[in-house]
């Protein structure tokens, strides 16, 4: 826990205090991201959502189906200390933004944490927007219906819907925010935030089986992949798991402009490791920056580690599983 991490009470008065706050979280918005911006701006309305670039296809489908506007803006050019962070607490994922944020709301793990005066970090909530509706709930704010579609579309993105489930508590969450009157049902909201590939994403996919390697933990019987593909890696690893059945994938890509390895790791429910303490390990050792949730992960590394990757994460998943490769 970070030092300055304040309660959710106290996150929520700290909000309160402030009538104009810009709400910002990281690139490539996601569904969760987009979700709590415009769950604190439903709470606060004088604030103002400010993305730094194109969410994602998918966030973007549940922006316009609420019909919410926001800003795209040169992350260099927000004041962070009049700013909240989402959704993000890895300042490696917005390198433009120097600043000291007012605060940080997140449920991430991560090996640089961003500058911010105050954190409300929750690593066992499912999603940032669970941590939001926490913070409702401690005081006494009833959702809407809006309100608690956003809340229930983080939660169900973000447990890539409720595969993958921190606690039994979250039943009762949902069954509150299903009962809500008004609210969509779950195949509704499941099927404006499931992924749809796109022609090119299909043939990225369907080309990174190119290159990979396959092992097996006999005595466990887990199937672990690890790939290299063109781009979309979070893709490929998330497909890897979901259409190919694998309990642990690695996909990476390289992206040369940046002199950058982009590095995703997913895995099933099943898996009892935690990747975002994997991938803080594997991104020490490689000289990169790494973390994420139990079962879903992500590092950027030099370009040249490349040819090591796979060896490292081999030898720090040997600690915990007996890997032989599958040659067929
Ligand atoms: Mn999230």
């Amino acid at each position: 826990m970070l030092s300055s991490n304040i309660n959710l009470k106290e996150a929520f008065s700290l909000l309160s205090s402030n009538a104009h706050l810009r709400v910002c979280t990281h690139y490539l918005a996601d569904v969760d991201a987009v979700c709590s911006s415009f769950l604190l701006r439903t709470i606060f309305p004088g604030y103002e959502v400010v993305f730094f670039d194109k969410p994602t296809y998918t966030a973007r489908r549940v922006l316009k189906s609420y019909g919410f506007e926001y800003v795209v803006q040169e992350a260099e050019e927000v004041n962070c200390a009049e700013a909240v962070l989402v959704d993000n607490n890895d300042a490696s994922l917005i390198p433009a933004l120097q600043g000291e944020f007012l605060l940080c709301i997140d449920h991430h793990t991560s090996s640089s944490p961003v500058k911010s005066k105050y954190y409300a970090i929750e690593r066992n909530s499912p999603s940032t927007t669970h941590i939001i509706y926490s913070m409702m709930k401690e005081n006494g704010i009833v959702p809407t219906k809006i309100q608690s579609e956003l809340i229930l579309l983080g939660i169900l993105s973000d447990t890539h819907m409720l595969a993958s489930v921190p606690n039994r508590r979250l039943f009762k969450d949902l069954h509150e925010l299903f009962s809500v009157e008004g609210v969509s049902d779950y195949d509704s909201l499941a099927s404006l935030i499931r992924s749809v590939l796109t022609d090119s994403e299909k043939i990225v996919f369907a080309r990174s089986f190119n290159n990979y390697a396959m092992y097996k933990d006999k005595s466990k019987s887990l199937l672990f992949i690890m790939s290299d593909c063109q781009s979309f890696q979070s893709l490929v690893a998330t497909k890897l798991i979901e259409c190919i059945g694998a309990d642990f994938s690695m996909a990476y890509a390289p992206y040369p402009k940046s002199d950058e390895l982009r590095v995703s790791l997913r895995s099933s429910p099943r898996v009892g490791i935690h990747l975002g303490k994997l991938a803080m390990e594997i991104s020490v050792k490689l000289g990169g920056s790494g973390g994420g949730h139990e079962h879903a992960a992500g590092m950027n590394l030099p370009l040249r580690t490349e040819k090591n990757l796979e060896q490292v994460a081999l030898s720090l998943l040997s600690n915990y599983y007996s890997l032989e490769q599958i040659n067929i």
